[in-house]
């Protein structure tokens, strides 16, 4: 009999796992919620069962249900995913209880690794460099005070429990230290259920590089390069690519060397991710992710590894199929997020129906979504429509390669951020490769530009609003070639 995977996940991610259970010889298990009854995924899956409301703690977070159906199918492994489960202590704890893999590290290790102070301190404590801070979590505005003024302003107040910027304050001086400590503190109870905070000094304009990690169970570990992720709004990522144009070999070295020393330390298995900032050619760990990552996909094209692959051979106790020396760096990839989102309402989720849906392809692209014509997305989640990523011979074909594949992209009903990608892929700063977590702060003119860009789309916008009627469906065909006519499509992009 097929051994079966139970995927705890939604969306495009749960379609890439099922494809590399596919693609292994694996079957694939999906659980989905009241509002994904439509949805590709459960489709795509051997088996579906429906868990729950739309609501996550009923469905997507459900452990109790979740377990439930992994016992009656079989299943010998769950795949969490991001988000969700997938860094949840007690799920990982509630499949190694019933003997079944979760796909992941450890619950011991999801708990070290969850706790970013504590990791912070563990770090430490083996050497490796980490952000200049405090040695311990704070709990009162005093202690605060004292560690604030001895690494000196600014600096960042940041939930022990949380990570991805959830709840993290900048604070430039003593009298804002109060507000943000409370908020910050606040924040971490709702959101994670612990108040525990921490404070690192600040790190301006710097990089965010992180590393892609894997290692099996019988300890061997590769590091696949890094990407960079220095490009985020409200810490929300929005592009990354692989390899970041700032790192030198020597470098990339020092830094996988460290990555792969990180998760050493705890005893780490699976794929994960080790984050870094990197400022005036020095590197600070910062945190350690314990799953697979949205942005995966531009490692992928460029060292030519399936991750989920990896995971799934890992979880099964097979070991590494490559040494570090068989890792190499092929060209370069860059990754767009592309979310209903309102870009001219503050990036306002912009949830509803896809009245008329084409991704663009060719040569070096990459779509990966769940998603279709006339799929409506769904308000509870999160509003990524797909992950646009593209490769190129090197940074420049990439560049170029993402305008073509963007133009090429029709999304009507929903607003979109493709405008905004438009934008900065032709800022000269982004072309030039002078990334930094300050980017978007510093680019005042990159959202007029953008509005250019949407009201050079105008007419575009309204035609197709008219084609992409419901009752016409037949129209919406004719509609697609008539927008690869238009001249605002047929823009000279290099
Ligand atoms: C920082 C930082 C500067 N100094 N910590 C953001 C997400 C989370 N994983 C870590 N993040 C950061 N932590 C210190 N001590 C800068 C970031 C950061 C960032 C900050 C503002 C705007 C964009 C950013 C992009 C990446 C990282």
């Amino acid at each position: 009999m097929k051994k079966k995977v139970l995927v705890a996940n939604r969306g495009e991610i749960a379609i890439r796992i099922m494809r590399a259970c596919r693609e292994t010889g694996l079957k694939s298990v999906a659980v989905y919620s009241e509002a994904d009854t439509g949805a590709l995924f459960a489709k795509y899956a051997d088996e579906a069962y429906l868990i729950g409301s739309a609501q996550p703690a009923d469905s997507y977070l459900n452990i109790k249900k979740i377990m439930e159906v992994a016992r009656e199918t079989d299943c010998f492994a769950v795949h969490p995913g991001y988000g969700f489960l997938s860094q949840n202590p007690s799920f990982a704890q509630a499949c190694e209880d019933q003997g079944i893999k979760f796909v992941g590290p450890s619950s011991r290790v999801l708990a070290l690794m969850g706790n970013k102070e504590a990791a912070r301190r563990e770090m430490k404590k083996a050497g490796i460099p980490v952000v200049p801070g405090g040695d311990r979590g704070v709990s009162e505005l005093g202690e605060a005070r004292s560690i604030a003024r001895e690494i000196g302003y600014p600096v960042m107040v940041k939930p022990s429990g949380g990570g991805g910027g959830i709840g993290m304050f900048r604070v430039d001086s003593d009298d804002d230290l109060r507000k943000a400590l409370e908020a910050s503190q606040r924040i971490a109870s709702s959101a994670f259920g612990v108040g525990d905070v921490y404070i690192e000094k600040y790190l301006p304009n710097c990089r965010h590089i992180e590393f892609q990690i894997l290692v099996d169970s019988h300890g061997k570990a590769v590091h696949l390069c890094e990407r960079e992720c220095s490009i985020q709004r409200r810490y929300q990522k929005l592009i990354e690519e692989c390899p970041s144009p700032a790192l030198t070999p020597e470098l990339r070295r020092e830094m996988g060397g460290i990555a792969i020393k990180v998760a050493r330390r705890v005893g780490y298995e699976n794929a994960g991710t080790v984050e870094f900032l990197l400022s005036e050619g020095k590197f600070y760990f910062l945190e350690m992710n314990t799953r697979i990552q949205v942005e995966h996909a531009v490692t992928e094209m460029v060292t030519g590894i399936d991750i989920v692959k990896e995971q799934l051979q890992i979880a099964q106790g097979q070991p590494l199929s490559i040494r570090q020396r068989d890792v190499h760096l092929n060209g370069w990839a860059i990754e767009c997020r592309i979310n209903a989102e309102d870009p001219l309402n503050n990036f306002m989720p912009s949830p509803g129906k896809l009245r008329g849906y084409r991704s663009p392809g060719g040569i070096g692209v990459r779509v990966d979504s769940g998603v279709h014509t006339r799929y409506v997305i769904p308000h509870l989640y999160d509003s990524m429509i797909s992950k646009l990523v593209v490769w190129g011979k090197d940074r420049n074909e990439a560049i170029i390669r993402m305008r073509r594949a963007l133009y090429e992209y029709i999304i009507v009903g929903v607003k979109t951020n493709i405008p905004f990608h438009k934008a900065v892929m032709e800022n000269p700063r982004f072309v030039a490769g002078e990334l930094a977590t300050q980017f978007l702060e510093n680019e005042a003119s990159l959202l007029e530009d953008m509005r250019r860009i949407m009201e050079r789309e105008e007419p575009l916008g309204e035609k197709l609003s008219e084609v992409f009627d419901d009752k016409k469906r037949r129209a919406a065909i004719s509609a697609v070639s008539a927008v690869l006519q238009m001249p605002q499509y047929k823009r000279i992009l290099r």
